[in-house]
């Protein structure tokens, strides 16, 4: 114990080692054990900025100054900064699920190249309000390149968020940021600065959306760069519509829904939700990691209703995350692609998943999507009527393409569990006061636990 404390990055080899040199023999995993007994995890070691006095200074000044800034200060900023990203590189995504069989299937190895593969270097923006506009910097950016990339972009993405007067312009301290002609440039637009302490990347909050960013095109594999560059723009939009949720935060409603979307991977969950909170669609397929949500606010039976809609990851490896989140659900849309048999045959296990998870009263409508392919279609619509009728569950076809049927599965999966409710309310007079007025965060919400509607 005292070696580790004191030196935390000895191996568990050389500890063996040691203690067999000190004549007992142990195995690595008895040192884990102990270890963690302990409390101690092997972890990596966090990166940090190498700091000088000067830098710690800057940056105890900077937060001093912002100590008290109110929340709608930093919804003014407008973050900003240049990443690289490689092909292969570092940033790819080093994990994979896979059998012991697996390890050459080319889906489950990183193509090892001299300097990674290439890369490509961005420039781009974002603020509370959403992102904005991603630029591929070509050659060596210098301060006449820059102010020509902030005029492109930077600009009319703040007019496409509509960031008001009182906006403030975020960069770090690179030197083409900080030249003169570029601080005379920024004076004569009247754009006001963010001062910046210096070594400060992990004080910006780009830093997580570009992560966000690489971790999709690795999940991708882009085999080239211009792959590269055609899935980050492609991930750049499916950013841009995830704009902060102004409805999150809309505390004036009389109740709110919690409702999940669930099915197999590639059915189309994300595209419904896009289709139905934002009425757009795109062929480009990001597999959702973990777990999203989006809110939208409907006016049903004379009453604002408030929708908390969960999109989950249909991958298995992700099944721990999603059923976590059943709990509390007041309504689930299973969803099945009419052109994919596998899709369909999982539908009693997500069925069964519901049943083990969430309230016994949760509400269910199978959907079918993708409904405007029917050339393609495997699946007939009288098999998914059957089943739905055997497990008790409304059933539509539908389309985020095409836009058919989204609106009214959503309004369908609203009225029944409004219909629920009002049967139950008689019984149950915590039912109304449960879900009215309960807040929206970034985390699940707790479980309700004992709510019989
Ligand atoms: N033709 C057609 N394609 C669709 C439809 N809905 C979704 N897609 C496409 O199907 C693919 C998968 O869609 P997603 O919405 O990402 O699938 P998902 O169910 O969220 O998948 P996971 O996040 O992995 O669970 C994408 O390429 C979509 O463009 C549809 O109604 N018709
Ligand atoms: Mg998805």
């Amino acid at each position: 114990m005292r070696k580790v404390r004191d030196q935390p990055r000895t191996t568990r080899q050389d500890l063996v080692n040691d203690l067999k040199r000190a004549g007992t023999t142990v195995s690595k995993k008895n040192i884990s054990n102990t270890l963690h007994h302990h409390g101690l995890k092997s972890c990596s070691a966090r990166k940090v900025p190498l700091l000088k006095p000067a830098h710690v200074q800057a940056r105890l000044k900077f937060a001093n100054d912002h100590l008290d800034d109110p929340e709608e200060e930093w919804e003014n900023v407008m973050w900003s900064d240049e990443t690289k990203i490689e092909l292969f590189g570092l940033n790819s995504t080093r994990r994979v699920w896979r059998k012991k069989k697996d390890e050459y299937n080319p889906k489950n190895t990183i193509p090892t190249v001299k300097h990674g593969g290439g890369n490509i270097i961005l420039w781009g923006c974002f603020s509370a309000k959403g992102t904005g506009r991603l630029h591929r910097i070509e050659g060596r950016m210098d301060g006449a390149m820059y102010r020509e990339i902030l005029a492109n972009n930077l600009l009319p993405s703040v007019r496409a968020l509509k960031m008001g007067r009182g906006w403030v312009f975020q960069h770090d301290n690179d030197p083409k940021h900080t030249a003169r002609a570029t601080k005379e440039w920024l004076r004569k637009k009247h754009l006001k600065v963010l001062e910046w302490p210096s070594q400060s990347p992990d004080l910006n909050p780009i830093e997580n959306l570009w992560r966000e960013l690489k971790v999709r095109i690795a999940q991708r594999q882009p085999r080239n760069l211009k792959d590269l560059e055609k899935m980050a723009s492609v991930n750049d939009s499916r950013l841009q519509q995830q704009p902060a949720q102004k409805d999150a935060a809309d505390q004036n409603f009389d109740y709110m829904f919690k409702l999940l979307i669930i099915g197999n991977s590639s059915v189309g969950k994300t595209s419904f939700l896009f289709r139905y909170a934002d009425d757009s669609f795109t062929s480009a397929f990001v597999s959702t990691v973990g777990i999203d949500f989006k809110v939208k606010t409907v006016f049903r039976n004379d009453k604002r209703i408030k929708l908390q809609i969960w999109d989950t990851a249909g991958q298995e490896r992700y099944r721990t995350i999603t059923t976590a989140y059943y709990r509390g659900a007041m309504g689930f849309l299973l969803m099945y692609d009419i052109t994919n048999q596998d899709s369909f045959n999982a539908v009693q296990d997500w069925a069964t998943q519901i049943k083990t998870y969430s309230w016994d009263n949760a509400q269910v409508i199978l959907v079918g999507n993708k409904c405007e392919l029917e050339d393609d279609r495997l699946v007939p619509t009288e098999d998914s009527q059957r089943l739905a009728e055997e497990l008790g569950f409304q059933f539509f076809e539908a389309s985020a393409k095409d836009n058919i049927n989204v609106k009214q599965v959503f309004e369908r999966l609203v009225d029944v569990i409004c219909e629920k409710m009002n049967e139950s309310m008689d019984g149950d007079a915590n039912l109304m006061s449960i879900h009215r007025g309960t807040s929206l965060q970034d985390s699940p919400p707790e479980n309700h636990g004992g709510c019989g509607c």
